[in-house]
């Protein structure tokens, strides 16, 4: 088990297209185990290989049995995960993303979805979500097509966050020359 560091942005990077994985082998459940293991000290609630530098169609979730905070853990592994129906009712969630550290937006996606997937097994499996789980998985999905949750805001929100982060990113720098 290990800690991925997770790129933050603006970072080419996080703008590219992941490749499907062909099966979940021993290798991509490691890489999994990790992903988990990362975003549950980050502390997040989903993560995508694109923000560990891994550009595969894996993500992990958990939203902790229905975002109750104190809730049972309930991690979820996905290979090439693929949205294959969407309600017509959506939400809208104040989002945030482990790559825009302490910068969030309200987001409005579908309420409802199902996803198909490779589980850790490599078996292929459906899932209903709804709520924020709904709302994560497709958080998650967006980053293995380079999308990210800024993308979905004003362009004059959008340039708000990345002039902070771009600021945030060049005082680190400077303290660490
Ligand atoms: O930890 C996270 N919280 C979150 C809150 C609302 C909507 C989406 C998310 S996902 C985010 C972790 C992350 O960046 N995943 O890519
Ligand atoms: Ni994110």
């Amino acid at each position: 088990m290990a800690l991925l560091p997770i790129i933050v942005a603006p970072d080419p990077r996080l703008k590219i297209r992941a490749e499907p994985v062909e099966q979940v082998d021993d290798e991509l459940r490691l890489i999994l185990d990790d992903m988990l293991e990362t975003m549950y000290e980050a502390p997040g609630i989903g993560l995508a290989g694109p923000q560990v530098g891994v550009l595969k169609r894996l993500i992990v979730v958990d939203v902790r049995d229905d975002g109750e905070e104190d809730g049972k853990a309930n991690p979820y592994r996905m290979a090439n995960p693929e949205i294959i129906d969407v309600s017509e009712e959506d939400r809208v969630h104040d989002e945030g993303c482990l790559s825009f550290p302490d910068q969030y937006a309200e987001v409005e996606r579908p309420d409802a979805i199902c996803v198909r997937y490779l589980d850790e097994q490599n078996v292929s499996r459906e899932l209903r979500a709804d709520g924020l789980l709904a709302t994560c998985i497709q958080h998650e999905i967006d980053h293995l097509d380079g999308i990210l949750f800024v993308d979905h805001i004003t362009a004059l929100k959008r340039k708000m966050i990345l002039r902070k982060l771009t600021k945030i990113k060049k005082q680190a720098e400077r303290e660490l020359a």
